[in-house]
C-alpha cells in the first residue's frame, strides 16, 4: 500500500555500529561551506515582518475535500487564476479539481506509457510561472515502460483548458533507472523560472553505486534545467549558466544539488524563495533540507555518507563540506519514508503561516519547522494523522492540500491557534 519502501530498502543490517540514535539533539556542528549560515549562527535574511509561527500554539486538522482518485501521489495549480488543483493518479491519469469536484473526464490519460506502481508511475507535475491554460505547456514526470525516468513536456489542447494534448507529449530527458526504487520524482519551478526535478539514487539499498556522491550521474541529485527558451539548437533543454557545474571534468551540468537519496517531494517557499526538500532515508532517518535562496548551490547534502544528521553506516565519517539538514527524526515512532510538504503562506489560518509543514507516509504524522528559524530544529508534531500521505501541495492562493494514497482521497491542511 505504500509508495516509497520499495524493495530492498527495508533491510536493517546497513546501521549495525553506527552510534545510538540523537536524532532529538540539535547538532552543533556547523553546516556546509556553502553560505547557509552567517557568522555567529544567525539566519540569513529572515525579516522581522515575518510572522512567528509557533508550534505549541496551534491546532492541526485536516479536512476532506473529496476522494475518488486511484494511488494520488500529487496535487498542485496551474497558477493561472482559475482556481483548479491538478491531482496525479499513479497509474498515469492527471484529474482536475474544479470548484471542489473531481471532473470525469481526466486532464492527461498516459498509462499506456507508465509503469506502475511501488515506487514507480506518473510521479511529478509542474506548471511555469507563466503557464498559458489555453493551450500552453506544463511538465511530468515518469516512469516509462523500462521503468526508466522520464520529463515531458505535454501542451494543453488549444480549445479546451481541462484537456491536455496527448499526441503533444515529448520526453525532453531521459534517465535510466539501474533499480526499481528510488526514482524521486518532484517537479518545481523556481522562483527564478528554472525547472528543478528531484532524483533519486538509483535505487537498491544504500547507494551500492555511489549515485549521491558522484558528479557524473543525475541519480541522487537535485537538476536545475532551463525550458524557457534558452536552448541550444536541438536540445531540449537549457543549462542555465550559473548551475554549479560543468561538463569540462565528467560532471553533468544539469545538477544543482547532490548527496540525495530519494528526494521524493520538494517545494520553494512562495515568500522567500527557500528551496525545501524532504530527503527519503534508509532504515532510521528522515531528513529535511533548507538552501536558502541565493547562498546555495552545488550544495553537497550527504548521502551516502550521512543518513540525516547521523554518519551512514559507521560511527564516524567526515563532515567536511556537507550541508546538513536542518531536521530529521528516527523511524522509533513507526516513521518511515518523510513526504517533504510546504512554507504555508496561506490566509485562511494565520496560525500556521511561516510553518514548514510536512509528513511521514507510514505513520501519517504531520511535523511542522520555523521557516525562517535555525538551520538545526528539532520538528514538533502537528497532528497524528492516520492518512499514508504521499504528498503535499499547494493551491494558487497558498492553502495546503495532501494526497492519501492509500484511501485515494484529496484533504485540505487547516489549523487554528489555540
Ligand atoms: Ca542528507
Amino acid at each position: 500500500m505504500f509508495l516509497l519502501i520499495g524493495l530492498l530498502t527495508q533491510a536493517c543490517e546497513l546501521a549495525t555500529g553506527s552510534p545510538t540514535p540523537t536524532a532529538e539533539e540539535p547538532s552543533t556542528s556547523a553546516p556546509g561551506p556553502n553560505g547557509t549560515e552567517a557568522p555567529g549562527g544567525s539566519p540569513v535574511g529572515s525579516p522581522t515582518s515575518e510572522p512567528a509561527f509557533d508550534p505549541a500554539s496551534v491546532r492541526v486538522t485536516l479536512r476532506r475535500v473529496l476522494g475518488g482518485l486511484d494511488r494520488p501521489t500529487a496535487v498542485t495549480a496551474s497558477g493561472d487564476g482559475s482556481g483548479r488543483l491538478f491531482v496525479l493518479e499513479q497509474p498515469g491519469r492527471i484529474r482536475i479539481v474544479r470548484d471542489g469536484r473531481l471532473l470525469d473526464r481526466p486532464f492527461l490519460d498516459i498509462r499506456s506509457l507508465v509503469s506502475c506502481c511501488a515506487e514507480r508511475g506518473l510521479l511529478g507535475l509542474a506548471f511555469p510561472p507563466d503557464f498559458n491554460p489555453a493551450g500552453g505547456t506544463f511538465f511530468i514526470n515518469y516512469t516509462d515502460a523500462n521503468g526508466d525516468t522520464v520529463v515531458a513536456a505535454v501542451s494543453v489542447d488549444g480549445g479546451d483548458e481541462d484537456l491536455a494534448d496527448r499526441a503533444s507529449l515529448r520526453p525532453i530527458l531521459h534517465v535510466d533507472q539501474p533499480f526499481a526504487n528510488h526514482n524521486g520524482g518532484g517537479l518545481a519551478f523556481g522562483p527564478d523560472g528554472e525547472l528543478y526535478i528531484g532524483m533519486g539514487d538509483g535505487g537498491s539499498g544504500g547507494d551500492p553505486q555511489g549515485n549521491g556522491q558522484r558528479l557524473d550521474t543525475l541519480l541522487g541529485k537535485i537538476l536545475r534545467i532551463d525550458v524557457g527558451g534558452n536552448t541550444a539548437a536541438g536540445q531540449p533543454y537549457g543549462i542555465p549558466s550559473d548551475n554549479p557545474f560543468t561538463e569540462d571534468a565528467g560532471r553533468r551540468p544539469e545538477i544543482w544539488a547532490y548527496g540525495l537519496r530519494n528526494p521524493w517531494r520538494f517545494s520553494f517557499d512562495r515568500e522567500t524563495g527557500d528551496l525545501w526538500i524532504g530527503d527519503v532515508g534508509q532504515n532510521r532517518f528522515e531528513e529535511i533540507d533548507r538552501l536558502r535562496v541565493g547562498t546555495v548551490s552545488g550544495a553537497n547534502l550527504g548521502w551516502n555518507i550521512m543518513e540525516g544528521s547521523h554518519c551512514f553506516g559507521g560511527a564516524e565519517c567526515s563532515r567536511t563540506n556537507l550541508v546538513l539538514p536542518i531536521a530529521d527524526y528516527d523511524h522509533s515512532a513507526g516513521d518511515c519514508a518523510v513526504i517533504g510538504g510546504y512554507v504555508y503562506r496561506g490566509s485562511a489560518f494565520p496560525a500556521l503561516v511561516g510553518a514548514y509543514v510536512f509528513g511521514d507516509e507510514c505513520s501519517g504524522t504531520i511535523r511542522g519547522l520555523v521557516a525562517a528559524g535555525p538551520d538545526q530544529q528539532k520538528a514538533v508534531v502537528l497532528l497524528e494523522s492516520d492518512r499514508v500521505i504521499s504528498s503535499f501541495g499547494e493551491s494558487d492562493d497558498g492553502e495546503l492540500y495532501l494526497t492519501d494514497l492509500s484511501s485515494g482521497e484529496l484533504y485540505q491542511v487547516s489549523a487554528t491557534g489555540n
